[in-house]
């Protein structure tokens, strides 16, 4: 079972379709093992988004994420990190699939909704993060048998 990091950035938050992006979520069959609803310090955003210093729209990237709440979680599933960055569809919500998040509720790449872990190795790190071990829960769903094959 894979566990990926998500956010619901601060213009989802102030949108209000933090409701919406965690009922497509549980609709697809995914997990919910942790959730903080929290106000991104600059040092926490500086960390998260490393790999992103000194391109042109960091700046804009750390301002944005720190601007208001925004809602982090943890999922699970089977391929739960593929499944969850088809749900929020493309970085560029122009060229997000329609029916995903990004495209159904987006139009700019600086106001795209949501965050989600790309790899087993970002997932990793970005849980580890955001989360401490004992914020994260483990729990069983009757369901799952009827979800996640080979349960
Ligand atoms: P995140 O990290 O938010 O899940 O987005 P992605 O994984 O889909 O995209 P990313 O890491 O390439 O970009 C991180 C973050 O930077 C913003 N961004 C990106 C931007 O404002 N302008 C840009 O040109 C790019 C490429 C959007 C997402």
């Amino acid at each position: 079972m894979e566990r990926t990091f998500v956010i619901a950035k601060p213009d989802a938050v102030q949108r209000g379709l933090v409701g919406e992006i965690i009922v497509r979520l549980e609709r697809r069959g995914l997990k919910l093992v942790g959730a903080k609803f929290l106000l991104v310090s600059r040092e926490l955003a500086e960390k998260h988004y490393a790999v992103h210093v000194g391109k042109p729209f960091y700046e804009g990237l750390i301002r944005y994420i720190t601007s208001a709440p925004v809602m982090t979680m943890v999922w699970e599933g089977p391929q739960a990190i593929a499944a969850v960055r088809q749900t929020m569809g493309a970085t560029r919500p122009v060229e997000a699939a329609p029916g995903s998040i990004r495209h159904d509720f987006g139009l700019s790449v600086g106001r795209n909704l949501t965050h989600a872990s790309d790899s087993p190795e970002t997932a990793a790190f970005e849980i580890g993060l955001w989360f401490t071990e004992a914020e994260l829960v483990n729990w069983q769903r009757p369901t799952d048998a009827w979800i996640f094959e080979g349960n």
